[in-house]
Order: C-alpha cells, then sequence, then structure tokens
C-alpha cells in the first residue's frame, strides 16, 4: 500500500513516487531494450506485425481511454505491432461477445479485454483462442481457464484495505453506516474489491463501520448518479459512500457536492485525478485512490506481445521484460500484477493529468 502523501514532497519527487508506486513489481535495474526477453527458453524478441486489439468494459471511459489508447497504443508501437480498441458504449455483461467473435475473424493476433462478467465471455474467447489468438485479460478478469494471463492492476486486498482506510479516516472516530456504489453487478474485479472490503470491516479497528448498503450504478453516469440519490434517501444516518469504479465515484461527486450532504456525507473512491480534481478541491471528496491506467495498458500491451510471440507461455514463473517498466514474472493462475494503488489528495492532485 502507497503510504506516500502529497503536501511536502515537490512535483517531481511525487512524480517519481507515482512512477515506483505503480511500478510495484517491476526490478529496480534499467530495462532491457524493447522486445528482449528476460533471460529463459523460447523466442527473443517481440515479432513485429502483431495486430493486438484492446476491449474495454466500455469505450468512451477517461480510465479506458488512458489504459488503452495511452498506454497499450504507445507499448504497440515499440514492438511495432498494429493496435486498435473495439468495444460497447455500455458496460453489460454479454455486450463483449460479438467483439470477440469479430475479432477472431479479423485474425487478431492478441485480444486485451476488460471482463464486464468473468463467465458470459468465455465461450467466445475460447473459440479466440482456437483459432490462434492470445487472450490477455487486464483490469477486470475472466474464468482463469479462458485467457492466458490476467494483468491485475493491484491486488484486491491492497485496494479494500485502501478504500476502507479512506473511507475510514474521511468519516471519523465516531465511524457510522457506510454504503458501496459498484459498477456493473457481475464485474469479476469489483465483486473481488467488495468481498475483500467486507473482510476488512470485520478487522476490529474497523467496527464503528457498518456496511448498510450496494447499489449498481453500471458504470453509467446518469444511472450511478441516480443511485446515489436513493442511497441517501433511504439511508438518513449514512456518512460515507465507497465508490470503487471511476464512473461511478465521479457521478456522486457531483451529485454530493450540489446538495445539502456535501461534507456531511463523505465519498471516496477509485477514481481518475481529471474527473475528481474539482470535487477534491471544492471540498466534496477529501482522498481518492487509484493505480497507474496507462501503465495497465502498457504492461497488458507487452505481456500480449510476449505470448504472441512465444517467448512466454502465461505459466507462473514466466519472465519477461515489459519496455519501459521493465521485468515482470507470472504468479499464480497466469496474473501479472502491476503494484500498489496510489493515494490522491488536494495536496497532490494537479501534479497528474490523465
Ligand atoms: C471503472 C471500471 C474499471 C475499474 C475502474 C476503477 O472505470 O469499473 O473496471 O477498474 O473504474
Amino acid at each position: 500500500m502507497s503510504r506516500i502523501r502529497g503536501g511536502r514532497a515537490a512535483a517531481l519527487a511525487m512524480l517519481t513516487a507515482f512512477t515506483l508506486a505503480v511500478s510495484g513489481c517491476a526490478s529496480q535495474e534499467p530495462a532491457a531494450p524493447t522486445g528482449q526477453p528476460a533471460a529463459s527458453g523460447g523466442a527473443q524478441t517481440i515479432k513485429e506485425g502483431l495486430k493486438i486489439a484492446f476491449l474495454p468494459k466500455q469505450v468512451n471511459n477517461p480510465y479506458f481511454d488512458a489504459s488503452d489508447n495511452k498506454g497499450g497504443k504507445v507499448a504497440v508501437e515499440e514492438f511495432k505491432g498494429v493496435y486498435s480498441q473495439t468495444g460497447p458504449s455500455e458496460a453489460s455483461p454479454s455486450a463483449q461477445v460479438s467483439y470477440i467473435n469479430t475479432l477472431s475473424q479479423q485474425g487478431t493476433d492478441v485480444i486485451v479485454v476488460s471482463a464486464n462478467d468473468k463467465d458470459a465471455i468465455c465461450g467466445a474467447l475460447q473459440e479466440a483462442r482456437t483459432a490462434g489468438a492470445k487472450v490477455v485479460t487486464y483490469d477486470s478478469d475472466t474464468n482463469p481457464s479462458c485467457r492466458d494471463a490476467f494483468i491485475n492492476q493491484a491486488s484486491a486486498e491492497g485496494i479494500a484495505a485502501s478504500q476502507i482506510k479512506l473511507i475510514s479516516e474521511a468519516v471519523g472516530p465516531d465511524g457510522g453506516e457506510i454504503a458501496i456504489l459498484s459498477a456493473t453487478a457481475n464485474a469479476t474485479n469489483q465483486n473481488a474489491w467488495i468481498e475483500m472490503m467486507k473482510t476488512e470491516l470485520a478487522k476490529p479497528e474497523n467496527a464503528k463501520l457498518k456496511l448498510v448498503d450496494t447499489v449498481y450504478g453500471d458504470d453509467d453516469d446518469q444511472k450511478s448518479f441516480q443511485e446515489t440519490q436513493g442511497l441517501l434517501a433511504k439511508h438518513p444516518n449514512l456518512k460515507g459512500i465507497i465508490s470503487p469504479t471511476t464512473v461511478g465515484v465521479a457521478a456522486a461527486a457531483r451529485y454530493l457536492s450540489t446538495s445539502e450532504y456535501k461534507g456531511k456525507v463523505q465519498l471516496t473512491g477509485l477514481g481518475t485525478p481529471n474527473q475528481m480534481r474539482e470535487y477534491v478541491k471544492n471540498d466534496t471528496v477529501k482522498s481518492f485512490a487509484l493505480w497507474n491506467p496507462s501503465d495497465l495498458g502498457y504492461l497488458a500491451a507487452y505481456t500480449g506481445g510476449a505470448l504472441a510471440s512465444g517467448m512466454i507461455t502465461g505459466k507462473e514463473g514466466d519472465k519477461f521484460t515489459a519496455g519501459k517498466l521493465g521485468e515482470y514474472t507470472v504468479g499464480k493462475d497466469g496474473t501479472v500484477l502491476l503494484g500498489d494503488p496510489f493515494e490522491f489528495t488536494k495536496d497532490n492532485i494537479d501534479d497528474f493529468d490523465f
């Protein structure tokens, strides 16, 4: 967990700290030249010309713009592949199936996907793999049997501990009722984080916080806004809301900022600095967290390139170099861990632009 807080640190130190925080398990040694594998068997470099397609939960979400169009694209260009992003405009469970089928028919070498549902897209992904594609999940995993590797932004335990710590600090020592505003009800990442938050809340140090409701805004701005309104009407004693989705936390902040609850009901979650800046500055939100989404997309692209080039197979212990991020080792169940979440406050938010 990043303990780094802004305020006294100079902007440069903060950016360096953030880079280190999001690099997590990357080694501190200088990165090998682009596309060079770590010492292991198999191919030595990422093949040129690989078709690598990103399929986010939804397009037009600033979080996925950063992960895909800022991170993934840069990586694919570094190893001279062909980058694309495609996907549904709404984050619903089966909306991604037809996109997977099309990508497979187009002979895509690597499909990089954030799953709206861990099972609903499995059949389509298996067909794509049979047709020769490698599948990398990032952000939100599928069932592990349906993909070659999963790029995890941060551990579920780390994310949950950070979210509970932030709401606990915001609400204060008396604690009280809290609620969660999530994304879609089937999202693998959200459900893992919610389960871990319940585990955190069961710890004695969090005994004064009581989770009274969990609602779903479906990563839709309007629905998230209305669900926030509904929560406040239904729970007059609510002291805090956690929204571990960039869409949800921005919509909840917008609602709170002009309501009678501003400053009385606390809000934290996982947000992008550009979407949350206004609400941190006007004191609707004290702090929130996230990782660097463009590093997540960058790492996912390099992992896909290494898989499609035969440099790794996705088994535990496989090592590869992800360009500027350095060396990574595949962990249990084909998971590659990016790093720790980072906390944003009024003191450091202007150091970031994504
Ligand atoms: C939203 C999505 C995504 C999640 C981020 C924090 O953009 O729900 O899956 O990781 O928020």
